[in-house]
């Protein structure tokens, strides 16, 4: 059969000259497939039974080049069962030809010989194309030839035809076990990809302590027991095959220092990653690993020879690699730079600093320091330093952090846009730190990263993109969506959350599940964002005033919806292919699970505490329901860690993550099983499915009864969505309906920042026409008003006093661009603090 369909596919290509078909061979869609099933016009049997390609590279080629070719071949076989052999020359009528623009004498000769067009790859950064070709070289009839501009340029082309044969870049980390294919044809046509729309894209793998730094140590690379070159060959390749380029690699003290073991610095240059640092390791030292000196001499003011010595080592040492080099400097770790009391003084010596450093980088790397990239992160506290007039040298590139919870702080003016340097953004999917952490599931919806990040482009951020990632998994779908925006930003523009999730699920778990999947995953983050599964058990008591506390009958619709999740899920998951189940678990299953079950274990226990002393049977219950849901955590957890891809998680999904309170709140609320507890969870579960409608006293912003000027972003916020005003002056008009005396209004926003330096939010609300209120919510970060609004991802006001029942006509308009309604309310005046009102 094979044969006979290598005979259709070559019978049905016209003839044309070689030339025709190379260098005028039309140019299709960079999403356009390059692979079909059988036989297509034009195109070419690349691998069948008995067929199969070499895959030929030219020995000059960079090594990472020769890495990509080797996961190929490796690909190759998972996906056809034969191996193709990787060679300096083809050894056959059809292969894969291979190779970088000027480092691969192969590849050049196709270019001299005008085989394949390469118009807009000279000169061009991390581009690529893809063509089929007639006769690129005697005694091959037919190739697929992957040309880059750069290395990672043609490494990027290589993997994207592994993807294009079906093969996740999540094959090795999610388990997405590829679909057999036994033919494999390829179409006619030059795809062309690149140049990305940021520079530098890359993660920062962050809080390793309880999750890949012990699956490294004792289940992946017990040798080295430490992240070391084994671990972050797997992260490098995992970069390429997103098409990123940039790590900042794990920084905690349990880590060695990256550039503790000269391996790794090789290693990366090796798979063309630029190393670079976080914002409080400035000049590639890890502090807590590196700095052996007393702590109190990490101290610029008082110790400038100390610490220049100590970066100027780095730069040495690492001139020969390609790195981002963070400038600036802070504490030793996630710290305020020690020395100087006043901004003023902070201002002076971090200018100082800077220079400093630019000139240990032109002494070591480049005479030239504008050649050097270098960036600076206004993280935390730098912020206000930055704004108190620090000069940032116009060819380094500021990167923009967002607050820690997905918001980002500052946008660049056209001035700092401008900058030779530019713009760039880091971005928390994952953080350990105040208020509280969110280390253990990923659950920052793909709706506020598309809107936060496409402005921050929109604005000039083009140059650096990282995302902390935590560990990685189970952060998975956000990386792939932060990556894929930074490699083409106009990719999702526009598109819902669910259409991303329903394009993400079907590239990886197949397109049979995907539009379910993708509900499930929508539905998961909606119910997620309202509060992250690790912000549930937040009472503290100084901040507990500020809690967004839930009504009994939105506890039990909460439930009730992550039960319904968990039943569709359930039922999903039965259609799942047995090659799959591993993948679907570790992507889907396990963080709507366990979510669940958080929300079953806080809200259970909560009710316990609230009827012990007056309804002991339901108090039973309730304690039974928590109970069971912890022990569904253990379970689930232990199924992640233990059972699932024979054990290849071991260690790397904890049960308590380092944030989590439930511990203390287990211990001064409920009884564990032993003190007299049934497992009888029927009672409380029972009112929890009987639960009526609620939120009769909410309108949510989306249902509008006139707009002008605010659009619908859908999958973040409460309800549908949020609508956004993207400039002052949108307007947005309620038909509200009062039910009875005593309730006043309430408005509800994301904690987006407006555009600009930080300002607050500004709304004017006007109630039947009456006269203009102004709603202004300040944006200090760090403070109880900005810690409640993360946490709840809402910020409150009340406005004006109580309405008359009956209906009631509101028109709220920004007066701030990028304010982003998420709901209106009704509830008695005392119900919300309107403190942040101004
Ligand atoms: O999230 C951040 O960027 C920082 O807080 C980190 O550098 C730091 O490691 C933090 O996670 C605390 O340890």
């Amino acid at each position: 059969a094979a044969v006979c369909a290598l005979a259709l596919a070559s019978s049905a290509v016209p003839s044309r000259g070689a030339l025709a078909a190379s260098v005028s061979s039309r140019a299709v869609a960079e999403s356009a497939p390059i692979f079909a099933d059988g036989p297509v016009r034009g195109g070419f049997q690349l691998m069948g039974a008995g067929l199969v390609p070499t895959i030929v590279v030219d020995p000059a080629d960079a090594a990472v080049v020769r890495h990509a070719a080797d996961d190929l071949s490796d690909d190759i076989l998972t996906v056809t069962g034969q191996r193709a052999t990787i060679a300096a020359m083809p050894a056959g009528k059809t292969a894969i030809l291979v190779g970088t623009l000027g480092q691969s004498p192969l590849i050049d000769r196709l270019v001299t010989a005008k085989r394949v067009d390469i118009s807009r790859l000279k000169g061009a950064w991390e581009s690529f194309v893809i063509a089929s070709v007639d006769r690129p070289m005697p005694g091959v009839d037919k190739a697929l030839v992957v040309v880059g501009s750069d290395r990672r340029g043609t490494a990027f082309g290589v993997y994207e035809v592994a993807q294009a044969m079906g093969v996740s870049p999540w094959a090795w980390w999610a388990d997405v076990t590829p679909k057999r294919r036994e033919t494999l044809f390829v179409r006619a046509g030059v795809h062309r990809f690149g140049p990305p729309s940021v520079r530098y894209r890359g993660v920062f793998v962050n809080d390793e302590d309880w999750g890949l730094y012990p699956w490294a140590v004792k289940t992946f690379d017990p040798e080295r027991g430490d992240i070391g070159p084994k671990t972050y060959r797997k992260v490098f390749t995992l970069l390429l095959r997103l098409k990123a380029n940039t790590l900042w690699p794990a920084m905690h003290h349990t880590t060695a220092p990256f550039n503790s073991d000269p391996a790794n610095a090789k290693l990366a240059e090796e798979y063309g990653i630029v190393m670079g640092s976080s914002h409080a390791e400035a000049m590639l030292r890890n502090n807590v690993g590196e700095w052996k000196d007393d702590p109190a001499k990490f101290n610029y003011a008082t110790n400038p020879e100390g610490v220049k010595g100590y970066w100027e080592e780095r730069a040495k040492a690492n001139a020969g690699f390609e790195s981002l080099w963070t400038v600036g400097m802070r504490g030793i770790h996630d710290t305020g730079m020690v020395g100087p009391k006043t901004t003023e003084e902070k201002v002076a010596l971090l200018d100082k600093i800077i220079a400093d450093q630019r000139e240990i980088l032109s002494r070591n790397v480049n005479a030239d320091v504008a050649k050097v990239p270098q960036i600076f992160v206004p993280y935390k506290e730098v912020l206000g330093v930055y704004r108190a007039g620090l000069k940032v040298p116009d060819d380094v590139t500021i990167v923009w952090p967002d607050d820690n919870f997905g918001y980002i702080r500052q946008f660049a003016s056209p001035e700092e846009a401008a900058r030779k340097g530019g713009a760039g953004v880091y971005y928390h999917l994952s953080y350990l730190g105040y208020p509280l952490a969110y280390l253990w599931l990923s659950t920052t919806p793909p709706a506020l990263v598309q809107e936060e990040m496409t402005h921050a482009w929109d604005k000039g951020a083009r140059n650096v993109w990282i995302a902390n990632v935590g560990d990685i998994k189970p952060a998975e779908i956000g990386t792939s969506h932060f990556l894929e925006m930074a490699w083409d930003i106009d990719r999702w523009r526009g598109k819902t959350q669910k259409q991303f999730l329903h394009d993400w699920t079907a590239r990886n778990l197949g397109p049979d599940l995907a539009a379910k999947t993708a509900d499930l995953m929508d539905r998961y983050y909606r119910l997620n964002f309202e509060r992250r599964p690790e912000h549930l058990e937040w009472l503290p008591k100084a901040e507990s005033r500020h809690l967004s506390s839930y009504t009994p009958e939105e506890v039990n619709a909460r439930l009730k919806a992550f039960r319904t999740l968990v039943d569709e899920t359930k039922a999903a998951g039965q259609q799942v292919s047995p090659e799959l189940r591993d993948a679907w678990f570790e992507l889907v299953e396990f963080p709507i699970r366990v979510s669940a079950a958080a929300n079953m274990r806080f809200f259970a226990a909560e009710r316990y505490n609230a009827v012990i002393d007056n309804d002991q049977a339901m108090a039973r219950s309730a304690g039974g329901a928590a109970v069971e849901a912890q022990a569904e955590i253990t379970a689930l957890t232990d199924r992640f860690n233990n059972q699932i891809a024979g054990g290849k998680w071991r260690w790397l999904m904890p049960e308590e993550p380092a944030d989590s309170q439930w511990r203390i709140y287990r211990a001064r609320s409920i009884p564990l099983p032993g003190a007299g507890l049934t497992a009888d969870s029927g009672k409380f579960l029972n009112v929890v499915d009987n639960a009526g409608p609620t939120g009769a006293l909410t309108t949510e912003a989306e249902t509008f009864a006139a707009n002008a000027g605010w659009r619908l972003v859908e999958g973040v916020g409460r309800g549908r969505g949020v609508m956004i005003a993207d400039a002052a002056g949108a307007s947005l008009s309620f038909k509200v309906d009062v039910p009875s005396n005593g309730l006043s209004l309430q408005l509800g926003v994301l904690p987006i920042f407006p555009d600009g330096q930080g300002g607050e939010i500004v709304l004017d609300v006007s109630i039947d026409g009456g006269p203009v209120q102004r709603v202004s919510w300040p944006r200090a970060v760090g403070a109880p008003a900005w810690a409640q609004g993360v946490l709840d991802n809402l910020l409150k006001a009340s406005v004006g006093p109580a309405l008359s029942p009956g209906a009631h006509t509101v028109q709220v308009v920004a007066r701030t661009g990028r304010v982003a309604l998420d709901q209106l309310r009704l509830a008695a005046p005392e119900d919300v603090p309107t403190h942040e009102n101004h």
